[in-house]
């Protein structure tokens, strides 16, 4: 895998010219702490479908070319790809985008479909998702719920066309997918369970030796596999970067929300640091934030989430979760990165179908 930088590895000197100590250990898990340096913290393939005609079920498969015959709408989603795979989460407000274009109904939850738009070989291709309604879901008032689905690595924007109809023009037939692939994450194997089949390396987590940190098993917070941190010398830090394979990228003036799971065992200097660091266009390294730094020697599994909001001309983050401790260890388990504000439908496209040939009767004399 292609790893697009090099390993920067925060030393001490990075943090104490920018941020006083006192502050620095005051940004501890636990509490809802802000600072002038500081975000805001908060611890804490083709398918086979069945149609329903003429009174008996068949199965059949659907494509965009039957879409477009039979369901009346499909609004798009832009969503910005990364350099791996990952599973995106979109915010599927389908009575909004219906009353945007004053189109009264009732929402059909069955018709929902996908595929990837804009393809330069003029190709659609369905895009398997997982709908999850919201809690309080209704599908005149607030169809509304999130949609994952897989977006695969790219260079540039994708759009994506989710198709779907109202019940006053005919149910549609549900399609299943399986298992839903999706789990609403923009890193890929946050949970560092995804294990190549011939190197059981970790996917899109390729780690190097000088960075002291490693894949583990048997001390996990959930699965079997967690990443242990551990620096093989005084002064020197384990660092994982996030995420695994190269950058994430991001739009200037966009919230971006990173948690993981942590455990620290018998830790004997600076124990975890939590640092993002922003490239821009270029990719030329254009300043970073330390979002917390955990003080306790010794901790159970304990959650991080913090909030940043990525500063103009910033195009990449990267995250390093760092500590500096040469006995003991530090475990990191369950890392997750999302936008704040997920990306929705827009551009209502209204299918026009054409019309069945008109019999004129004329009325009876
Ligand atoms: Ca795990």
């Amino acid at each position: 895998m292609l790893n697009l930088w090099p390993i920067r590895v925060p030393r001490p000197s990075v943090f104490s010219l920018n941020l006083p100590r006192e502050m620095v250990s005051s940004m501890r898990y636990g509490g809802m702490r802000r600072g002038p340096m500081a975000p805001t913290l908060v611890w804490t393939a083709t398918f086979a479908c069945f149609v329903a005609s003429a009174g008996y079920v068949q199965p059949q498969e659907t494509s965009v070319d039957e879409w477009n015959r039979n369901w009346r709408y499909y609004a798009s989603v832009r969503i910005r790809c990364q350099s791996y795979d990952f599973d995106a989460e979109i915010d599927a407000d389908f009575t909004r985008i219906l009353k945007e274009y004053r189109v009264p109904g009732t929402f059909d939850r069955r018709s929902i479909r996908i595929c990837e738009a804009g393809l330069s070989d003029g190709s659609a291709p369905e895009v398997p998702f997982a709908f999850s309604p919201n809690p309080d879901f209704d599908p005149t008032f607030n169809a509304r719920g999130k949609l994952q689905f897989r977006v695969t690595r790219g260079v540039s924007d994708r759009t994506f066309h989710v198709y779907f109809d109202l019940l006053e023009n005919g149910e549609k037939p549900l399609v299943s997918y399986g298992a839903p692939q999706a789990s609403g994450n923009w890193l890929s194997n946050g949970s560092f369970e995804d294990l190549d089949a011939k190197t059981s390396s970790l996917v899109d987590w390729p780690f190097e030796r000088r960075n002291a940190v490693k894949a583990v098993t048997g001390a996990a917070r959930t699965g079997t596999v967690s990443v242990q941190l551990l620096s093989p010398k005084s002064g020197q830090a384990a660092s994982l970067g996030i995420p695994g394979n190269g950058a994430f990228r991001v739009v200037s003036g966009e919230k971006y929300r990173l948690s993981f799971w942590s455990r620290g065992e018998d830790t004997n200097d600076r124990p975890l640091l939590v640092t993002a660091y922003w490239y821009d266009l270029s990719r030329k390294y254009s300043g970073h934030e330390l979002m917390a730094e955990e003080g306790r020697s010794h901790w159970d599994w304990s959650v991080f989430s913090g909030n940043l909001v990525a500063p103009p001309e910033a195009e990449w983050l990267r995250f390093y979760i760092a500590t500096y401790t040469t006995s003991g260890g530090v475990w990191i388990d369950d890392v997750c990165l999302t936008p704040e504000k997920l990306p929705r439908l827009s551009d209502l496209t209204i299918i026009e179908h054409n019309l069945a040939p008109v019999i004129v009767v004329e009325p009876n004399e």
